[in-house]
């Protein structure tokens, strides 16, 4: 939550410790040590941070409440996340389908504005419910706890097993937010480049795989696959990586596998 300075290991940022007179002994610095500019002029006051505080404790309280509900029915969720493009709800169209027989899915379908995704992923044998962000939660870049909450009002959780997440296109904000799922899983498509994992590494950071998607492309681009696995590894060491083509199925098998594993695990696991 840069905006706020609330840093990945939960601690806040108050620059009202520096004063406001201009004179910082530490100018903020990077990872590296590069120096990246005096932020200091941001208001960023301490009430600021106490709503925010308030707003994500009142998050991870829903997020608690939709696990709890969600395990006691058995049902084990994912978070699906990734960049507006990559490729989640084509590699829905195509997961739907192929594990329809051994399991009851539900779709939670986030997004902005319309139900272009949710209409796609109807009649392919799972039930949907669409979760517009602009429609009364303020156009949202995420989906939060509460919104989730929305969305399984509308399903029959009774005749459910696994509820598939499709999180709003953005590769900052959804990682922020505990929604009660059991994973998180990511699509990244290699049309974005090599560096991302180490741009947004919360991101990258928050999932149990990354699906690397788009593969077919692999001969028309200037991407390194070995660049990208190592950029991953830098932020999140050992994570689970799934090469695919969604629009084919190539390599869908090994999605669907870490999916089962995912939806037969125990509850609260
Ligand atoms: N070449 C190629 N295009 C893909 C692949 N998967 C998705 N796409 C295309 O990428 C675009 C965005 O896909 P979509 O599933 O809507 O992404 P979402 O925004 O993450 O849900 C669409 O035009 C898809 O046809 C793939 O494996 N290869
Ligand atoms: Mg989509």
């Amino acid at each position: 939550m840069g905006r706020f300075h609330r840093h990945a290991d939960g601690t806040v940022h108050n620059h009202d410790e520096h004063g406001h007179d201009g004179h910082h002994h530490t100018r903020p610095r990077n990872r590296s040590g590069r120096d990246v500019g005096d932020h200091s002029g941001y208001e960023t006051g301490t009430e600021r941070i106490m709503v925010l505080e308030q707003i994500l404790g009142e998050n991870d309280r829903t997020a608690a409440a939709n696990r709890t509900d969600l395990a006691r029915r058995g049902i084990r969720t994912v978070n699906l996340m990734s960049s507006p493009g990559a490729g989640k709800t084509t590699l829905l169209t195509r997961t739907i389908p192929a594990l329809a027989e051994e399991y009851r899915i539900g779709i939670v379908e986030g997004d902005i504005a319309t139900s272009l995704d949710a209409d796609q992923l109807s009649d392919l044998g799972a039930q949907v419910a669409l979760v517009n962000t602009d429609a009364g939660f303020g156009g949202e870049c995420h989906l939060d706890a509460t919104m989730v909450r929305a969305g399984l009002g509308r399903l029959d959780l009774d005749a459910l097993d696994l509820i598939i997440i499709e999180n709003v296109g953005n590769l900052v904000c959804p990682a922020e937010f505990d929604v009660g799922q059991d994973a998180r899983a990511m699509v990244y498509a290699i049309t974005e480049g090599e560096e991302k994992p180490l741009k947004y590494p919360a991101m990258f950071r928050a999932v149990d795989v990354v699906v690397v998607n788009k593969i077919d492309l692999l001969p028309h681009l200037r991407f390194d696959l070995h660049a990208f696995r190592s950029s991953l590894d830098a932020v999140n060491p050992g994570v689970a990586v799934i090469e695919v083509c969604a629009e084919t199925g190539a390599g869908l098998d090994l999605w669907l596998d870490w999916l089962r594993s995912v939806a037969n695990a125990s509850p609260g696991t």
